[in-house]
């Protein structure tokens, strides 16, 4: 399995859009298994290809608790049909972001379309953290980041903090 690298905000390719996927094939698969792997070493319950500077609509997440951490989703072209009236607030976290977390208010219950990691076409009904954790990770397809739905400060004091340890960092390695 090979370790991917996974972008730090800000990295301008953690803004653009995702295209769809045409095929699924192994090379597919092959790249679904290495997101996986890099998902649960960072740890994380979700990645998505642009976080790893791949601009495809592909998504893996596993919300399992660490015991038996092996009931992964592949979402390969996924798309919101649904979201519910009702709304819920859960921390979030995010592999781009290191160290950063806010409560964010998202609908609770979502329905989505995609296809599986063999290419068959499927609908989810999800609610709790699984629903958020699809909502965020289309987001990241979508080029947004969920410090977007913070005030304008909040977000500027991370993305300076992100930056800063960014430099140091660097600092480092040279
Ligand atoms: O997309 C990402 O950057 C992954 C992100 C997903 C996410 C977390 C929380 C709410 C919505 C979406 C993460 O996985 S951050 C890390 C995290 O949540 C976690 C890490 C270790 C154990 C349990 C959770
Ligand atoms: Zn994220």
């Amino acid at each position: 399995m090979t370790q991917l690298r996974i972008l730090i905000e800000p990295d301008p390719i953690l803004r653009k859009k995702c295209q769809p996927i045409e095929k699924v094939d192994d090379a597919l698969r092959k790249l679904m298994d290495d997101m996986l792997s890099t998902m649960y070493q960072a740890p994380g319950i979700g990645l998505a290809a642009s976080q790893i500077g791949i601009l495809r609509r592909l998504v893996v997440i596993d919300i399992s608790k660490d015991e038996k951490k092996n009931d992964p989703f592949f979402l390969i072209n996924p798309e919101i049909i649904f979201r519910s009236k009702k709304t819920s607030i859960f921390e979030e976290g995010c592999l781009s972001l290191p160290g950063q977390f806010a409560e964010i208010e998202r609908p609770s219950e979502c329905h989505i379309k995609y296809t599986d990691y063999n290419g068959k076409p499927k609908e989810l009904k999800a609610d709790g953290l699984l629903s958020t954790c699809i909502q965020h990770e289309v987001d990241h397809l979508n080029g947004i980041l969920f410090i977007d739905y913070l005030s304008k400060l909040k977000k500027t004091m991370i993305i300076k903090k992100l930056k800063n340890k960014k430099k140091s960092l660097e600092r480092i390695v040279v």
